[in-house]
């Protein structure tokens, strides 16, 4: 069970986490009786006709267990993750790596831009870690770019966190300031929740989402240093607003970078491209290079 997202994922998704946990709360722990006395234990409000489930400590409901344990399942998912991930930060520090964690609903186009992208980039050394539950069609898809790639597939998870992103790492021989992008599975809620060990979280959308998305999904955009507003080239074609995209945006994360951009025609790229050369440029550079020759 997942607090993170509630949705039952996190504790199978992070290493060791689902044969402790994820049993102990069907069985090992119904004999305390917190199902019984927790079921009734709700911090849901009512506005109106609005109910919201969300105002408890635990920022989350599930059925039958109470806000305190709620908190300590999530604290130990993610702490467990947060070593992992500050592992796979280490390793990308003693190289000079820039990695970068793109996050977004399905279908927004961060395949199409990425392979853009590495077009773009000529002979900028990379790698790419790509999360899908099912099928190993986007690695493919990057491979085709030229660039090498390694699939990791989640089963029911809905998210990468830092170990799978660790055991990826393994298999791919990073050069020394490299840049590593990490496509997350297409899910605009739960990758929020879940760090890497990447530089930054990029936020994808496309124009045809819905200019409401950040408003209704804040999470992804509040984690997110820069977001890019894909499918431009689509905009007269969908009746939406794209300076009230810029502006929910910036009522959610008034830091976010923003950036209109097609992965299709180009257009847009070129600033997307100088913004990752810069960052990989400025990133403080750890390379200690009796480690780095081990
Ligand atoms: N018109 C237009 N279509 C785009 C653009 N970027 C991506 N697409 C299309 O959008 C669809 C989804 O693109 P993908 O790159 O697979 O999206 P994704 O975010 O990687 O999808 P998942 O990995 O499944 O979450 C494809 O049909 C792309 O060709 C764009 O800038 N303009
Ligand atoms: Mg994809």
């Amino acid at each position: 069970m997942c607090t993170v997202c509630g949705c039952g994922c996190g504790t199978a998704s992070v290493e060791g986490h689902g044969h402790d946990h994820s049993h102990s709360h069907d069985h090992a722990h119904g004999h305390d009786h917190h199902h019984h006395d927790h079921a009734h234990d709700h911090h849901h409000h009512h506005d109106g006709d609005n109910m919201h489930f969300g105002h408890g400590p635990a920022g989350t409901e599930v059925p039958g267990m109470s806000q305190d344990r709620l908190i300590e399942i999530e604290t130990n998912i993610l702490a467990k993750n947060d070593r992992y991930a500050d592992g796979n930060r280490h390793k990308l520090a003693h190289l000079g790596a820039f990695a970068v964690n793109l996050v977004s609903s399905p279908g927004s186009g961060k395949t199409t831009l990425l392979c853009k992208t590495i077009e773009m980039l000529g002979d900028q050394p990379l790698a790419v870690i790509e999360g899908d539950q099912q099928t190993a069609n986007d690695a493919e898809r990057i491979r085709e770019t030229g660039a090498r790639a390694v699939q990791v597939n989640t089963g029911k998870g809905c998210h990468l966190d830092g170990h799978m992103v660790g055991h990826a790492l393994e298999h791919l021989t990073l050069e020394e300031c490299a840049m590593l992008f990490i496509e997350n599975v297409g899910n605009l809620v739960c990758p929020a929740g879940f760090d890497l060990g990447e530089d930054c979280k990029v936020a994808i959308l496309s124009v045809t989402e819905g200019e409401d998305k950040p408003l209704k999904y804040p999470d992804m955009f509040t984690v997110s240093e820069i977001a890019l507003l894909n499918k431009v080239d689509l905009a007269p074609y969908c009746d939406v607003d794209l300076d009230l995209y810029e502006a929910n945006l910036r009522r959610v994360n008034p830091q976010i970078e923003i950036l209109r951009v097609s992965a299709r025609t180009g257009e847009g790229m070129e600033a997307w491209v100088d913004w990752l050369k810069h960052r990989l440029a400025t990133k403080p550079v750890h390379v200690h290079h009796h480690d780095a020759a081990e």
